[in-house]
């Protein structure tokens, strides 16, 4: 059945990569090279200092990064601790549709990307260096996602033919432990899709959408009956039920149905999300459990 295509993005960078999704979702092409184009834009931003190019480097000085995308068929592909590869969305959707497998990491992940024709290059910009460089000097422990140090992509499109697909992908917390990879490559925690049901993505602090499978969680609640918005507030009051820290954390989800209702709802005030439809593109502050 034909329906009216949408996409949806966390954050205000979330409008700039929408317009590049749009661009695709308005021609009549498939949500999947929506949501890829779409954080590509993101991805090459050294502005948007979460993601990709300009992404905030971990302790050790290196920038590794996470992603994962995912298709209204179930397929999904994911690369983590990803060194010198700016796009590692596509790296990901490389794995979903030119290997048996779902998952690569590392140097293993690397190795694959440079057999499928992408370049290695240094994607610390030297204001990143700079900042790092301040934050080893003054001894800092890796940085709590809390209200200010964020911006990871996670994008759902739905394409005029009905596909739902989603897209995730970031440098992962500022100045992590070097190794540590979050949600965002995790199918279920970071991005989950069900094409015949809805799809949800996941930013903020990791280690909490991972103990809570949160967007598999937001998905399964829509699965059984629950409006977007209910789901994305059932995902934060599993957080803040189960784990006895989330009030010092950040964490939003956004959520879209197979309908293109869309939703979000977050734990601190201070997040937003990007919608794009035939109405236009438009930025929402997201409801949060703590505002
Ligand atoms: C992570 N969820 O690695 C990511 C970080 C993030 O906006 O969302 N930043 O934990």
């Amino acid at each position: 059945a034909q329906v009216t295509p949408v996409v949806v993005s966390t954050w205000d960078h979330g409008l700039a990569a929408n317009q590049a999704a749009w661009e695709l979702l308005n021609q009549g092409g498939y949500s999947l090279d929506a949501v890829e184009a779409g954080v590509r834009v993101s991805e090459a931003d050294p502005g948007v200092r979460t993601v990709g190019l300009g992404g905030y480097p971990d302790a050790s000085g290196e920038v590794t990064l996470d992603a994962c995308i995912m298709n209204e068929k179930m397929d999904c592909g994911s690369v983590a601790f990803l060194q010198e590869i700016k796009h590692p969305i596509s790296v990901a959707r490389a794995v979903m549709e030119r290997t048996p497998h779902v998952m690569l990491v590392g140097q293993g992940a690397q190795d694959f990307a440079l057999t499928q024709g992408f370049a290695k290059e240094n994607l610390l910009t030297p204001q990143a260096y700079k900042d790092w460089q301040v934050w080893r000097a003054q001894g800092e422990r890796p940085k709590d996602i809390n209200i200010e140090n964020h911006d990871t992509i996670g994008m759902l499109a739905l394409d005029k033919d009905g596909r739902l697909s989603g897209a995730c992908t970031t440098s992962g917390a500022a100045y992590k432990l070097h190794g540590r990879v979050g949600d965002s490559p995790i199918i279920g925690a970071g991005l989950y899709v069900d094409g015949a049901v809805g799809g949800a993505v996941a930013t903020g602090m990791g280690e909490l959408m991972m103990k809570t499978l949160g967007c598999f969680l937001v998905v399964e609640l829509m699965r059984q009956g629950a409006t977007p918005m209910q789901a994305c507030k059932g995902a934060v009051l599993r957080i803040a039920e189960k784990l006895g820290d989330f009030a010092a954390f950040q964490v939003g989800f956004v959520a879209l149905d197979c309908l293109g209702e869309s939703a979000s709802y977050c734990i601190q005030p201070g997040f937003s999300y990007a919608r794009h439809d035939k109405q236009g593109a438009i930025l929402t502050k997201s409801e949060a459990l703590l505002g």
